[in-house]
């Protein structure tokens, strides 16, 4: 190693164990983003009239079971029930016992078809969860639900919300990313070793 090169090489070196840091971070926040909704959160166990089914008649109550007892505090749950027309379904709030969310339905306005189902609630953890689902009544045709995540899903870890699945992808790109960044950090510095 000659003695003029070892100036222009300090502020590389200091680059070098910024981009290590922070691609450390990036791995380091990737992993929680990944691990601690999944962990965490309560979820939709399963709901009456159960999702992208049809019933012959639309119930008086809706019922929603979750895996956690949920919390109950003003605002904190919401549900919103309509049928294709956008008419209103829901017949004064939403009644919350433990994991059990029961939504009392007016069976007057509803027109045979299919039911928009969009719920939000609070888990156990704090955390606000929410997604949507549909079933149908009456001659309707049953429409599928665009997200299959309000049922429980042995493929799926985290089932919930709707953005959970595009969260997780964004983290294990950041993961895959910075693990990369990492890998070309070292092979270079491995590279700059030996000359
Ligand atoms: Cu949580």
């Amino acid at each position: 190693m000659s003695a003029q090169s070892a100036p222009a090489r300090r502020p590389r070196r200091l680059s070098f164990r910024t981009a290590t840091a922070a691609a450390a971070a990036l791995v380091a926040l990737g992993a929680l983003t990944v691990a601690s909704p999944a962990a965490a959160h309560d979820e939709l166990l399963g709901t009456s009239p159960k999702a992208d089914t049809a019933v012959a008649e639309l119930p008086a109550d809706l019922v929603l079971t979750f895996s956690g007892v949920l919390m109950d505090e003003p605002g904190a749950t919401e549900v919103v029930v309509t049928d294709a027309s956008g008419t209103d379904l829901t017949d004064g709030p939403a009644v919350l016992s433990g994991t059990r969310l029961t939504q009392p339905l007016n069976t007057q306005a509803a027109r045979p078809g299919p039911v928009t189902v969009r719920w939000r609630v609070v888990s156990s953890d704090g955390h606000p969860i929410s997604n949507e689902f549909s079933f149908s009544y009456g001659d309707g045709s049953v429409v599928p639900t665009a997200s299959l995540t309000a049922q429980p899903d042995p493929s799926s870890t985290n089932g919930d919300s709707a953005w959970g699945w595009p969260v997780a992808v964004v983290a294990i790109v950041l993961v895959g990313a910075g693990g990369a960044v990492v890998a070309v950090l070292l092979a270079r510095s491995r590279g700059r070793r030996e000359d």
